[in-house]
């Protein structure tokens, strides 16, 4: 019952990857919203940030290029389109590639 809600929500999360920041905007599911929908961008927000947090060594709320590279090795090849803003990290927004999920709500 849960894997394959599991699997779904991760190639959810892989397309969202996919997208520029601009489309994952309008397909992005809100937190509260009700049904399928929210409980898939809720299961997703919760492996992303257990993912971030795992990747985020020294827990100051952003990814550093040491940290991404030995946390992934995809994470770390795109880690300049990921750090919009460029300041040699990705930030949790970054990370997820929209500001929709805020990480401690
Ligand atoms: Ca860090
Ligand atoms: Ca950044």
């Amino acid at each position: 019952m849960k894997q394959p809600t599991a699997i779904v929500a991760a190639s959810i999360l892989a397309t969202l990857f996919c997208a520029t920041a601009a489309q994952a905007q309008s397909v992005i599911p809100k937190l509260d919203q009700e049904g399928r929908k929210g409980d898939m961008a809720r299961l997703a927000k919760e492996q992303a940030v257990a993912k971030f947090d795992a990747a985020d060594a020294d827990k100051d709320g952003k990814l550093s290029k040491d940290e991404a590279a030995k946390a992934s090795p995809y994470l770390a090849e795109n880690f300049d389109k990921r750090d919009s803003n460029k300041d040699g990290f990705i930030s949790w927004e970054e990370y997820v590639g929209h500001d929709r999920w805020p990480k401690d709500k």
